[in-house]
């Protein structure tokens, strides 16, 4: 299978507060080359960079205050006199104002995001678009016929929303690349989230929906990060009712109790009978996984991409999550190669 890639997502490195330390994030840039070198050891296919896209490809998902807010933030907070990562301090919960965006870049930022986990620095922009881009460029060339592609994106996509950013996500890749696939044509699409953590941002997108039917595999909100989103009884709403299912596990699930969600997954989708499939790859349910509590085995991929292979509908692979550095290579490919019947 076609693998898309761009070195830019190097841009991008940023920090996390972890324990009252700041410290490197989790989600660095040696997760994406790691992945690459793997599908080069393994001969998974060519690897070709991605297309350049206007950002009109990106506001069919996402807000235009937002993504100029993303343009321009770098700028506007240098401009403060900070040269470090610019993080949020002060969030519009509840009965505070959300409709008027804030003039100033300290209030834009918590403005425009969830959490403190996903620090703008200088070459963000620059990684994100292509990261974005580098989904788009696996959605075309399945337009173009080819029945399966792995955009290896980073940063990774499913947290952020039509107007926020979180959880180390900027722009909701599988969501630009899901509408994409409906901008060129597709009647029905659905995004299928096996990442650790629920896809609260892709959920957001398309919950009023019928033309994309989103499903998430994670870890329970009742003890697991994103906490606010995720629950069983988000099933869509207006249009879009019934078009949303969630599949919460606890913490410590294995193999067994994991693939039967998946199961249960897969038939919804066969029973929707997508245009094409937008699969958001995290392997951070591997057991090794530093920041999250699912305990699936290398070997246990393989038998995911066998399964996603059975639907048989055209699949886009767009990475996700994943933070077990050294077992993210084997861990991602050995979902693609189960697709492909490799193993
Ligand atoms: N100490 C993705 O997998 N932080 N995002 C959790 C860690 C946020 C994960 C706390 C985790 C976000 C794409
Ligand atoms: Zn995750």
């Amino acid at each position: 299978m076609l693998t898309i890639f761009s070195p830019s997502h190097r841009l991008h490195h940023a920090t996390e507060l972890k324990d009252g330390h700041i410290i490197p994030c989790f989600e660095m840039p040696s997760r994406a080359d790691t992945i690459l070198k793997r599908v080069k050891d393994m001969d998974l296919g060519d690897v070709l960079a991605p297309d350049r896209y206007d950002v009109s490809r990106y506001t069919r998902v996402h807000s235009e205050r937002y993504v100029r807010f993303l343009q321009n933030a770098w700028i506007e907070w240098l401009a403060t006199g900070s040269t470090l990562d610019a993080l949020p301090l002060v969030w519009p919960v509840r009965e505070l104002r959300h409709d008027i965006e804030p003039e100033y870049i300290d209030g834009k930022l918590g403005f425009y995001a969830m959490d403190a986990g996903s620090a703008i620095t200088s070459g963000t922009w620059d990684a994100v678009s292509a990261s974005a881009n580098t989904a788009l460029t696996g959605m075309s060339r399945i337009v173009q016929n080819e029945k399966v592609a792995f955009a290896l994106c980073r940063p990774p996509g499913h947290h952020a929303g039509a107007e926020y950013m979180g959880g180390y996500c900027f722009l909701n890749n599988a969501a630009i690349a899901a509408q994409g696939f409906l901008d060129a044509g597709a009647k029905k699409i659905a995004v299928l989230d096996v990442d650790y953590h629920h896809g609260n941002g892709t959920q957001g997108i398309f919950y009023h929906r019928a033309d994309a039917m989103f499903v998430s595999i994670h870890g329970d909100p009742k003890t697991s990060y994103p906490y606010f989103s995720g629950h069983k009884d988000e099933l869509g709403a207006g249009d879009g009712y019934g078009f949303n299912h969630n599949l919460p596990l606890p913490k410590g699930t294995e193999w067994d109790t994991y693939g039967d969600a998946l199961d249960q997954a897969c038939k919804k989708i066969a029973q929707y009978a997508p245009d094409a499939l937008v699969i958001s790859l995290g392997v951070d349910t591997f057991k090794g996984d530093p920041i999250s509590h699912f305990l699936l085995e290398s070997t246990d991929f393989f038998k995911i991409g066998e399964r996603l292979a059975a639907l048989n509908t055209p699949t886009l692979f767009v990475m996700e999550g994943g933070y077990m550095v050294d077992d993210i290579g084997v861990n991602a490919v050995n979902v693609l190669l189960g697709f492909e019947g490799r193993r």
